[in-house]
């Protein structure tokens, strides 16, 4: 039997990822072993994606899938991408303020999101860049799509960490616990302990508030506490996780309710800012968010939230100009 290489190429959709570091590479390796899409890792270090994606294409045969991996500098390489992922940036380095950090960062996602977006012009955007919400704000604004194909990857992960949490407290699998996290990344989540639930049971119903209150901090600081184990790094396989499971959800049009960073029109009492609440993803990015009934304390908590990621997007506005 003769093998032909196919005359008419099929579609197949297209995930770019632009920063092939520890959460870029990771994700591509999710992506492409699920089968869910093709991937381009892109990097500013020349090599470094190309060797990552070679590597990834050599353990198809291994996984069996067929997906290809792309690795490049290039970014005509990324064209008529589904989905862009931003994982580019630096990290905290000794001596760097949170501010020099900010700015830094804000540069290098205006630049490869206005980069990205002229080859996929209306490809959904999702942010993984620190510090989060700032950042998603950024490549908004950036990028000229609607506010709806752009969302942050941080409450998917941080609900994540709740859930392992309690359920190494409890004694009960992971897959029983649903936990709900509300407002910005790290230091500013509002973990939501009424509308996280074991087996449908609310944790108040089924722990003391002490017990909560320390889990809450542990959740809050988990990115911290993996950087101290670590000392030279962060956490990579939990985030890339968490981003799988956004741009499946997209991809797949699974209208899947999950907590993203997205932008608020009006709900919850905040206007032109993107934060952590419980959205509808499909494939139109964003399809719509759902407004929880809060207490007066838990609302007055995400306006807290709000207003430190709020004036930070002033402040890198400023930076910036
Ligand atoms: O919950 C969350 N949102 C997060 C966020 C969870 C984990 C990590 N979080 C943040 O994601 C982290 O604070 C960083 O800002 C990013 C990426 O984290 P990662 O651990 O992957 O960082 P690396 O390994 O340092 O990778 C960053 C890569 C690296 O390969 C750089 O060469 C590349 O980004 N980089 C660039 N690529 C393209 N273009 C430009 N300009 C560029 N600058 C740096």
């Amino acid at each position: 039997m003769v093998v032909r290489p196919p005359t008419v190429a099929c579609a197949t959709s297209r995930v770019s990822i632009i920063g092939a570091g520890n959460v870029g590479s990771t994700l591509a390796q999710r992506i492409s072993e699920k089968n869910m899409a093709d991937v381009v890792l892109l990097d500013v270090v020349e090599g470094r994606p190309q060797g990552l994606a070679l590597d990834l294409m050599e353990a198809r045969g291994v996984e069996r899938h067929d997906r290809l991996i792309l690795g490049t500098n290039d970014y005509a390489d990324t064209a008529n991408s589904n989905i862009i992922v931003v994982t580019a940036g630096l990290a905290r380095k000794p001596g760097m303020s949170r501010e020099d950090l900010m700015k830094t960062n804000g540069k290098i996602v205006q630049d490869v999101v206005k980069q990205a977006i002229a080859y996929s012009p209306s490809a959904i955007l999702i942010v993984v860049t620190n510090p989060l919400d700032v950042m998603t704000y950024i490549a908004w604004k950036a990028s000229g799509l609607p506010p709806r194909q752009v969302m942050g990857m941080a409450g998917v992960l941080d609900s994540a960490r709740f859930q392992t949490f309690l359920s190494m407290e409890l004694g009960v699998s992971v897959a029983d616990i649903t936990a709900v996290v509300l407002g910005g990344h790290g230091d500013l989540m509002v973990p939501l302990p009424r509308y996280t639930t074991v087996g449908g049971i609310p944790i108040t119903d089924l722990m003391d508030a002490s017990t909560i209150a320390r889990i809450v901090e542990r959740t809050r600081n988990g990115g911290a506490e993996i950087v101290e184990l670590m000392q030279t790094g962060s956490a990579y396989f939990a985030p890339a996780s968490s981003t799988s499971v956004m741009v499946e959800a997209v991809l797949l049009n699974q209208t899947r309710l999950l907590p993203v960073a997205a932008y608020l029109e009006g709900e919850y009492g905040l206007k032109d800012i993107f934060i952590g609440v419980p959205s509808r993803l499909g494939c139109q990015g964003v399809e719509s968010i759902l407004e929880l009934k809060l207490t007066d304390e838990e609302l007055a908590a995400l306006h807290t939230s709000a207003q430190s990621v709020r004036k930070n997007v002033d402040r890198l506005n400023e930076l910036l100009a």
